[in-house]
Protein backbone atom coordinates (compact mmCIF):
# COMPACT_ATOMS: atom_id res chain seq x y z
CA UNK A 1 0.00 0.00 0.00
CA UNK A 2 1.42 3.46 -1.03
CA UNK A 3 1.64 6.11 1.91
CA UNK A 4 3.72 8.67 1.60
CA UNK A 5 3.13 12.42 3.26
CA UNK A 6 4.53 15.61 1.03
CA UNK A 7 4.23 17.93 4.19
CA UNK A 8 7.90 19.08 3.16
CA UNK A 9 8.95 17.34 -0.19
CA UNK A 10 13.12 17.82 -0.16
CA UNK A 11 14.55 18.11 -3.80
CA UNK A 12 18.34 17.87 -3.45
CA UNK A 13 20.63 19.90 -5.75
CA UNK A 14 23.82 18.46 -5.59
CA UNK A 15 25.54 21.06 -7.55
CA UNK A 16 28.72 22.76 -6.21
CA UNK A 17 29.01 19.93 -3.02
CA UNK A 18 31.22 17.30 -2.71
CA UNK A 19 29.33 14.12 -2.83
CA UNK A 20 30.50 13.93 0.92
CA UNK A 21 29.02 17.49 1.67
CA UNK A 22 26.08 16.51 -0.38
CA UNK A 23 25.19 13.13 1.70
CA UNK A 24 25.92 15.16 4.57
CA UNK A 25 23.34 18.18 4.03
CA UNK A 26 20.72 15.41 2.96
CA UNK A 27 20.71 13.71 6.09
CA UNK A 28 20.27 17.03 8.13
CA UNK A 29 17.28 17.68 5.82
CA UNK A 30 15.86 14.23 6.90
CA UNK A 31 16.99 14.80 10.76
CA UNK A 32 14.76 18.36 10.51
CA UNK A 33 11.94 16.11 9.22
CA UNK A 34 11.52 16.31 5.44
CA UNK A 35 8.75 13.39 4.94
CA UNK A 36 9.81 12.97 0.63
CA UNK A 37 13.74 13.12 -0.67
CA UNK A 38 14.21 13.34 -4.39
CA UNK A 39 16.96 12.98 -5.97
CA UNK A 40 17.35 15.36 -9.10
CA UNK A 41 20.47 15.24 -10.71
CA UNK A 42 20.81 16.70 -15.13
CA UNK A 43 24.47 16.46 -15.63
CA UNK A 44 25.28 13.10 -14.66
CA UNK A 45 26.29 10.04 -16.58
CA UNK A 46 23.67 7.25 -16.14
CA UNK A 47 26.20 5.24 -14.16
CA UNK A 48 26.95 8.49 -11.85
CA UNK A 49 23.10 8.92 -11.12
CA UNK A 50 22.76 5.41 -9.88
CA UNK A 51 25.90 5.68 -8.08
CA UNK A 52 24.60 8.59 -5.76
CA UNK A 53 20.88 7.46 -6.20
CA UNK A 54 22.26 3.88 -4.01
CA UNK A 55 24.13 6.39 -1.90
CA UNK A 56 21.06 8.08 -0.87
CA UNK A 57 18.47 5.31 -0.75
CA UNK A 58 20.66 4.32 2.45
CA UNK A 59 20.03 7.76 4.03
CA UNK A 60 16.09 7.66 3.63
CA UNK A 61 15.94 4.09 4.06
CA UNK A 62 17.35 4.77 7.55
CA UNK A 63 15.06 7.72 8.46
CA UNK A 64 12.22 5.58 7.32
CA UNK A 65 11.13 8.20 3.81
CA UNK A 66 10.49 7.49 0.27
CA UNK A 67 12.91 8.47 -2.29
CA UNK A 68 11.79 9.98 -5.61
CA UNK A 69 13.80 9.85 -8.72
CA UNK A 70 13.80 12.90 -10.88
CA UNK A 71 13.04 12.09 -14.96
CA UNK A 72 14.46 8.84 -14.69
CA UNK A 73 12.44 5.78 -14.47
CA UNK A 74 15.33 3.09 -15.26
CA UNK A 75 17.54 4.89 -12.86
CA UNK A 76 14.45 4.44 -9.98
CA UNK A 77 14.03 0.78 -10.95
CA UNK A 78 17.87 -0.14 -10.59
CA UNK A 79 18.05 1.27 -7.11
CA UNK A 80 14.39 -0.13 -6.08
CA UNK A 81 13.68 4.04 -5.28
CA UNK A 82 10.11 4.12 -4.17
CA UNK A 83 9.05 6.58 -6.83
CA UNK A 84 9.85 8.91 -9.48
CA UNK A 85 8.92 12.65 -10.92
CA UNK A 86 8.02 13.04 -14.31
CA UNK A 87 7.76 16.21 -16.18
CA UNK A 88 5.56 17.57 -19.11
CA UNK A 89 9.11 16.29 -21.17
CA UNK A 90 9.81 13.37 -19.54
CA UNK A 91 7.85 9.73 -19.82
CA UNK A 92 4.16 9.80 -20.09
CA UNK A 93 2.74 9.19 -16.70
CA UNK A 94 0.26 6.51 -17.76
CA UNK A 95 3.30 4.16 -19.60
CA UNK A 96 5.45 4.77 -16.16
CA UNK A 97 2.83 3.80 -14.54
CA UNK A 98 2.88 0.36 -16.99
CA UNK A 99 6.20 0.19 -16.44
CA UNK A 100 6.91 0.85 -12.58
CA UNK A 101 3.53 -1.31 -11.44
CA UNK A 102 0.75 0.64 -8.74
CA UNK A 103 2.90 0.24 -5.24
CA UNK A 104 5.73 3.08 -7.13
CA UNK A 105 4.74 6.40 -6.16
CA UNK A 106 4.34 8.87 -9.82
CA UNK A 107 4.48 12.35 -9.12
CA UNK A 108 4.27 15.08 -12.26
CA UNK A 109 4.64 18.38 -13.14
CA UNK A 110 1.43 20.25 -13.56
CA UNK A 111 1.17 24.43 -14.48
CA UNK A 112 -2.42 24.25 -15.68
CA UNK A 113 -5.28 22.55 -14.03
CA UNK A 114 -6.25 20.27 -17.97
CA UNK A 115 -2.45 19.36 -16.55
CA UNK A 116 -3.24 18.27 -13.61
CA UNK A 117 -6.24 16.08 -15.14
CA UNK A 118 -4.35 14.79 -17.90
CA UNK A 119 -1.79 13.44 -15.05
CA UNK A 120 -4.45 12.50 -12.24
CA UNK A 121 -6.51 10.40 -14.35
CA UNK A 122 -3.27 8.49 -16.09
CA UNK A 123 -1.95 7.27 -12.52
CA UNK A 124 -0.22 10.04 -11.49
CA UNK A 125 0.14 10.33 -7.32
CA UNK A 126 0.78 13.47 -6.53
CA UNK A 127 1.66 16.65 -7.94
CA UNK A 128 4.03 19.73 -7.76
CA UNK A 129 2.87 22.67 -9.23
CA UNK A 130 4.60 26.30 -10.07
CA UNK A 131 7.00 28.07 -9.88
CA UNK A 132 5.08 30.30 -7.54
CA UNK A 133 8.24 32.22 -6.68
CA UNK A 134 11.35 33.14 -9.19
CA UNK A 135 14.42 30.53 -8.26
CA UNK A 136 17.14 30.37 -9.03
CA UNK A 137 17.68 26.98 -9.22
CA UNK A 138 18.61 25.20 -12.34
CA UNK A 139 15.16 24.60 -13.78
CA UNK A 140 13.05 26.16 -17.23
CA UNK A 141 9.82 27.07 -15.73
CA UNK A 142 7.35 29.95 -16.12
CA UNK A 143 5.65 31.40 -13.00
CA UNK A 144 2.32 29.99 -11.64
CA UNK A 145 -0.25 32.06 -10.16
CA UNK A 146 -1.95 31.20 -6.77
CA UNK A 147 -5.24 31.28 -8.09
CA UNK A 148 -3.59 28.46 -10.61
CA UNK A 149 -2.35 26.39 -8.29
CA UNK A 150 -5.56 27.06 -6.30
CA UNK A 151 -7.73 25.46 -8.82
CA UNK A 152 -5.46 22.31 -9.37
CA UNK A 153 -5.96 21.64 -5.58
CA UNK A 154 -9.60 21.55 -6.17
CA UNK A 155 -9.39 19.45 -9.55
CA UNK A 156 -7.53 16.88 -8.62
CA UNK A 157 -8.57 14.24 -5.44
CA UNK A 158 -4.04 13.86 -4.78
CA UNK A 159 -1.63 15.59 -2.76
CA UNK A 160 -0.96 18.89 -4.53
CA UNK A 161 2.59 20.63 -3.70
CA UNK A 162 3.57 24.17 -4.48
CA UNK A 163 7.44 24.70 -5.87
CA UNK A 164 9.74 27.69 -6.53
CA UNK A 165 11.31 30.03 -4.38
CA UNK A 166 9.58 28.89 -1.64
CA UNK A 167 11.05 29.81 1.83
CA UNK A 168 10.40 29.92 5.85
CA UNK A 169 9.36 33.81 5.31
CA UNK A 170 7.49 33.78 2.17
CA UNK A 171 5.08 30.77 2.41
CA UNK A 172 1.91 32.72 3.96
CA UNK A 173 0.05 33.24 0.35
CA UNK A 174 0.15 29.26 0.63
CA UNK A 175 -2.38 29.41 3.37
CA UNK A 176 -6.24 28.71 1.95
CA UNK A 177 -4.89 27.45 -1.37
CA UNK A 178 -5.79 23.77 -0.19
CA UNK A 179 -2.25 22.02 -0.79
CA UNK A 180 -0.83 19.14 0.70
CA UNK A 181 2.81 20.17 1.15
CA UNK A 182 5.55 22.60 -0.11
CA UNK A 183 8.72 21.24 -2.28
CA UNK A 184 11.96 23.27 -1.56
CA UNK A 185 15.29 23.28 -2.94
CA UNK A 186 17.52 25.53 -2.23
CA UNK A 187 15.89 27.46 1.20
CA UNK A 188 16.89 23.80 2.62
CA UNK A 189 19.90 23.03 0.85
CA UNK A 190 22.08 25.69 0.72
CA UNK A 191 20.69 26.58 4.17
CA UNK A 192 23.65 27.21 7.05
CA UNK A 193 22.09 24.30 8.49
CA UNK A 194 19.73 22.29 6.47
CA UNK A 195 18.34 20.65 9.55
CA UNK A 196 17.53 23.74 11.10
CA UNK A 197 15.76 25.11 7.91
CA UNK A 198 14.11 22.01 7.44
CA UNK A 199 12.55 22.48 10.90
CA UNK A 200 11.45 25.92 10.38
CA UNK A 201 10.07 25.66 6.74
CA UNK A 202 7.40 22.41 7.90
CA UNK A 203 6.20 24.29 11.24
CA UNK A 204 5.73 27.44 8.93
CA UNK A 205 3.91 25.14 6.48
CA UNK A 206 2.03 23.37 9.20
CA UNK A 207 1.05 26.61 10.81
CA UNK A 208 -0.88 27.13 7.99
CA UNK A 209 -2.68 24.51 7.57
N1 LIG B 1 10.29 23.28 -10.70
C1 LIG B 1 9.66 24.45 -10.61
S1 LIG B 1 10.52 25.54 -9.66
C2 LIG B 1 11.76 24.41 -9.34
C3 LIG B 1 11.46 23.23 -9.99
C4 LIG B 1 12.29 22.03 -9.98
C5 LIG B 1 12.96 24.69 -8.52
C6 LIG B 1 12.62 25.09 -7.15
O1 LIG B 1 13.82 25.34 -6.45
P1 LIG B 1 13.90 26.37 -5.22
O2 LIG B 1 15.37 26.47 -4.93
O3 LIG B 1 13.13 25.79 -4.08
O4 LIG B 1 13.34 27.66 -5.73
MG1 LIG C 1 11.86 16.39 -15.23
Amino acid sequence: MKNFDTTLYFITDSTGFSEEEFLYRAEQALKGGVTLVQLREKNRTTREYIDLAEKLHVLTKKYNIPLIIDDRIDVAMAVDAEGVHLGQSDMPVDIARRILGEDKIIGATAKTVPQALEAYNNGADNLGVGAIYPTTTKVKTVLTSLDTLKEIAKAVPIPVNAIGGLNKDNMDVLEDTGIAGVCVVSAIMKADSPQKAAEEIKAKFLSLK
